[in-house]
């Protein structure tokens, strides 16, 4: 699989969708430090926040073979300028998450993930499981096996 790294402001749901990805049970763990897991890293909200913290976000892309920006469904508005994926020499991939949430504003997320240059946008939900199969089959590479092929 491509490594993915997983950018966002806090609560977007980047560790739920960790969870969703690995298959595992959905439970809140803030996240303190960056986890660096098989093909994921997830990442503190924080490091999105905040300038002097952001570098390690750069630093961290290096280890990933694709970016991704989540936006959540539900955010009043949104930390990324436009065009902000031609600062890293990665894929950038737009992920849409808890787009199950009432009053879900999926089309508003997208588009500034859209504005923030990311061209490949995903709709994701880590409660429901909707749209994570796709995430995953995107970051397949030859020869992998994913659970759904057996
Ligand atoms: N309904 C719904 N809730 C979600 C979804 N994803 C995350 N949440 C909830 O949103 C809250 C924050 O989710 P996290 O996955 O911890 O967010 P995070 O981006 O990892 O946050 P930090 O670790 O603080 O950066 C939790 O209460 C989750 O249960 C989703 O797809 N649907
Ligand atoms: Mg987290």
């Amino acid at each position: 699989m491509k490594k993915i790294i997983l950018m966002g402001r806090s609560e977007c749901g980047k560790t739920s969708l960790t969870q969703a990805m690995r298959g595992e049970r959905i439970t809140y763990h803030k996240t303190q430090y960056i986890n660096n897991y098989d093909v994921i890293i997830d990442t503190p909200g924080e490091y999105a926040e905040n300038k002097i913290l952001g570098r390690a976000l750069a630093l961290y892309s290096y280890e990933a073979d694709v970016v991704g920006l989540l936006a959540s469904a539900i955010e009043p508005y949104t930390l990324y300028p436009p065009n902000i994926t031609c600062m890293v020499n990665r894929e950038v991939i737009g992920i849409v998450t808890q787009i199950d949430r009432p009053g879900a504003r999926a089309d508003l997320a997208s588009g500034w993930l859209r504005n923030a240059g990311c061209k490949d946008i995903f709709f994701v939900s880590s409660m429901t499981g909707e749209g994570v199969a796709e995430i995953l089959e995107h970051l397949r590479e030859p020869g992998d096996i994913l659970p759904w092929d057996e």
